[in-house]
């Protein structure tokens, strides 16, 4: 996402911004018990501290320190002694190579990424710690440090990663603010003033992940004005196994789009604020106890602020509320603040489920001491053929049929199936094999391919593949066997190059051979990329069929152009094709691939981007790349994909076809800015090997952008479960006049022949948001709200 380019008009001061936010009176704490206390064992040493490293970036030179441990720039996490300016040494050291901090000016950088790595200690801090971009902070799994905030401390968060200037402006854009991580830390609040303080300020867009974090603050009271996370604005991101402990907010969210799983909130006075969004799923949310509401998402009752939430597979207990909202059959906008309830107990003491705040201690919409099964407020249709082609309703909120879900889906709780990224905790550095030792050269020059293979075969059993940084260049496909661990270093690139032949494709990273049964791959921290046209390059094929749970990929990104060494940047991607595509910006044949044969692929915070803008040479400056298809999937399921995104593809994003039990949550899309010039499926072919839709249901229409690309296209499948989408078109050929008059595209979603359920489905700008059996059945025009048009649900079976 990058197309938002205002700055906003954030010109309060930094502490009038925090004493601005809405505040709840809250009652008194029930208890600040301390439930969910970390029961993970201490003292133990953690792989990342030890493990040699041999990281190099691309176009850096030799010198610049991928990896920091903060202890060697001087903190000492003695508790004590003010570790600040270490740490913040420890992430803006350059050693030559200036890294992306905003002195001077930086938007963004692929060549300086950094890992800041955090020893088992307690580190005091008095002002923020400011992360720069392209950083990951880590501390130690095993014993997790403890960042402290000084009773004195002067700032907005103690985690920073996207600080305000003092004339207002944040450093990045906050809808550009890509690649950043932050796991394995207590984050503490306890020595402030309960007057202040929030534990990270998360401005963040695509490729940013927390995990692992407990947010201690003080008891919730009237006067608390803590909040664990505090989140104004961005485009998206995961974050997952957080706990929050007392405070006035958990977490004070805002973003275009997100995706929230595993999250555990003990007596806060409001658990979840939501500020704003277009769509956002909450799932697997645990709140034990709160001073006021559970998840409070009524801000702005005379125009909604909130486009939708899902809440799914959660439990809320010992909440007078367990959610609040100015939801009502009449409100502005008028298809705004959706809210879905899926499969959430609120039968320990939580007396009104959903509570509707406007007028004198509000009214009750649902009626809590109960297990919600499917409450939905907003618009729906059920479409069930052939009798009904539109049981709509609109404005309505109010119970309803539970949507199919696939049992392979679920887990033993019956909640959909989840699995946080794993950190090898438990393994010594020993077990690490590195590729660099192996002899590839990562040196974005030499042809890594035999070497990778023969690394990636070597590995055994009880040990874990690591890919140091660099960029591996690859000729021909990886086989990745059917059962490895792989562990990239801060992205690790796979770099595809003279993958020329695009009338047979191939693929560049290969999970599992076709037809392996039975194996466990489990993959993070890599990007997969390419250098040059790769017009036959399928970037990752899943083969593989596995059980539940035994594979995974984890923060793992395609990323077409846009970066050094792509070839394919501003000097020569210029938007200025007009309808022209330079060959020479060919991007790949398709990013993701899981033919009919595989099962049990698990994908967790994966981005698949074909760059809008350059990150490097002029950032950020806008750019055109011509590459084919997003992500394919034909798997017999089960797959999940728990916070993806794909933007920019040419023939469509996503694609389910005969596929079955699919599930994706939050699920987000960008249409190519240059389309319809030229439209699909140019500068390609159609190739019906791959099934390319065809946009036959254009044969009626005079309008170009009829054949721009499909946000998602279900054909012949059944069984997709979809918790929120929004997928969105903002441009014709550059040019914005289409997005305020909701039409720079004709259709985005297509469904044929499938059976599928959605909840929260958010278009932009797209005339018809879904088209089911050719007929343009939910159009924008009538379901608008806050900046997309939604729905609570759509649920099709024919
Ligand atoms: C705001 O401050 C930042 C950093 O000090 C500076 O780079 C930027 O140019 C300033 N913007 C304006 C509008 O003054
Ligand atoms: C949820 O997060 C906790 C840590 O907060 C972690 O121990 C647990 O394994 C996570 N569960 C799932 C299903 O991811
Ligand atoms: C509601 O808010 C939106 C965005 O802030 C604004 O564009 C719109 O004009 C507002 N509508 C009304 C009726 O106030
Ligand atoms: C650019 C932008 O969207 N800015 C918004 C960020 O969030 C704050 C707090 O909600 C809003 O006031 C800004 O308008």
């Amino acid at each position: 996402m990058s197309f938002l380019k205002t700055v906003g008009s954030l010109t309060l001061a930094l502490s009038a911004l925090i004493a601005s936010l809405p505040q709840h009176v809250v009652a008194a704490p029930t208890s600040m018990v301390s439930r969910n206390l970390d029961t993970r064992q201490s003292g133990g040493s953690f792989w990342m501290e030890s493990i040699t490293r041999q990281g190099s970036t691309w176009g850096n030179s030799a010198g610049y320190d991928i990896y920091r441990n903060v202890k060697d720039f001087g903190a000492k996490g003695d508790g004590t002694t003010d570790d600040t300016d270490a740490i913040n040494e420890a992430i803006s050291s350059s050693k030559g190579n200036a890294r992306c901090g905003n002195d001077p000016y930086c938007d963004s950088s692929t060549t300086t990424p950094a890992i800041v790595y955090f020893p088992a200690g307690t580190y005091r801090v008095s002002s923020p710690i400011v992360m720069y971009y392209y950083t990951q902070l880590i501390g130690n799994a095993n014993d997790l440090p403890t960042i402290v905030a000084d009773p004195s401390f002067k700032g907005m968060a103690v985690l920073d990663a996207d600080p305000y200037s003092n004339n207002g402006t944040s450093f990045w854009t906050n809808q550009n603010n890509f690649f950043r991580q932050v796991r394995n830390f207590h984050i503490s609040l306890l020595e402030m003033p309960e007057s202040a303080g929030a534990g990270i300020h998360w401005q963040v867009a695509q490729a940013t992940s927390l995990q692992n974090i407990v947010f201690d603050m003080k008891p919730a009271s009237p006067s608390n004005k803590q909040s664990g996370i505090f989140m104004d604005n961005g485009s998206g991101g995961f974050f997952s196994d957080l706990i929050f402990n007392g405070g006035n907010y958990g977490a004070f969210l805002g973003s275009q789009q997100f995706t929230s799983r595993n999250l555990t909130f003990n007596d806060c006075g409001t658990a979840i604020f939501m500020n704003w969004n277009w769509g956002w799923t909450l799932s697997d949310i645990t709140i034990n106890g709160c001073g006021s509401v559970g998840l409070d998402m009524a801000n702005s009752p005379t125009n909604l602020t909130v486009g939708s939430v899902v809440l799914s597979d959660s439990t809320i207990n010992n909440c007078p509320v367990g959610v609040s909202t100015a939801w009502a059959q009449t409100i502005v906008p008028a298809s705004g603040g959706n809210l879905i309830i899926d499969n959430v107990d609120m039968s320990d003491n939580v007396p009104v489920a959903v509570l509707h705040t406007t007028g004198t201690g509000g009214n009750t919409l649902l009626a809590g001491n109960a297990k919600i099964g499917a409450w939905a407020a907003g618009d729906g249709y059920a479409v069930d053929y052939p009798t009904q082609r539109s049981l709509q309703v609109q404005r309505k909120s109010g119970p309803i049929t539970p949507p199919t879900k696939a049992a392979s889906l679920l887990d033993s709780d019956g909640k959909i199936f989840g699995r946080s990224k794993p950190q090898y905790a438990g393994y010594p550095a020993s077990a690490f094999k590195s590729a660099k030792a192996a002899g590839c050269k990562g040196d974005g020059q030499t042809d890594d391919t035999a070497c990778l293979n023969t690394f990636l075969k070597s590995v055994g059993s009880d040990q874990i593949a690591y890919i140091d940084h660099g960029a591996y260049i690859v000729k021909d496909t990886i086989h990745v066997p059917k059962t490895i661990k792989i562990v990239g270093e801060i992205w690790s690139m796979i770099v595809a190059s003279g993958f020329t032949d695009v009338n047979n494709p191939k693929p560049v990273f290969q999970i599992g051979e076709v037809g392996d049964t039975g194996g466990a791959v489990e993959i993070q921290d890599l990007i997969f990329e390419s250098t040059g046209p790769n017009p036959g390059a399928i970037m990752v094929q899943w083969n593989l069929q596995s059980a539940q749970g035994a594979s995974g990929m984890w923060d793992s990104h395609v990323r077409i152009g846009g970066s050094y060494g792509t070839k394919l940047q501003s000097d020569v991607c210029t938007t200025l094709q007009q309808g022209s595509p330079n060959p020479a910006c060919t991007g790949v044949f398709l990013m993701f691939y899981a033919p009919s044969g595989a099962a049990g692929i698990y994908l967790e915070n994966t981005w698949f981007w074909v760059a809008d803008h350059d990150l490097d040479l002029s950032s950020p400056t806008q750019i055109s790349i011509y590459s084919g298809r997003g992500v394919l999937i034909e798997s017999q399921g089960p797959t999940w994909m728990w916070g993806t995104a794909s933007e920019h593809s040419i023939l469509y994003n996503y694609q389910f076809k005969d596929a079955r039990a699919i599930f994706s949550g939050f699920m987000q899309s960008e249409t190519p800015y240059f389309q319809p010039i030229p439209n699909a499926p140019n500068p390609f072919s159609f190739n019906s090997a791959y099934d390319d839709p065809t946009f036959t249901v254009c044969s009626g229409s005079s309008d170009p952008t009829c054949k721009d690309a499909w946000g998602l296209r279900v054909w012949n499948s059944q069984e997709i479960l979809l918790y929120s989408t929004g997928l969105y078109s903002f441009f014709n050929n550059y040019e914005q006049t289409c997005t305020p008059e909701q039409n720079c595209q004709e259709n985005m979603i297509h469904i044929q022949n499938s059976q599928v359920d959605m909840y929260a489905v958010s278009t932009k700008a797209a005339v018809n948001m879904i088209v089911d059996d050719d007929v343009g059945i939910v159009k924008d025009i009538d379901h608008r709200s806050n900046f997309c048009a939604t729905i609570a649900y759509y649920f099709t079976n024919h």
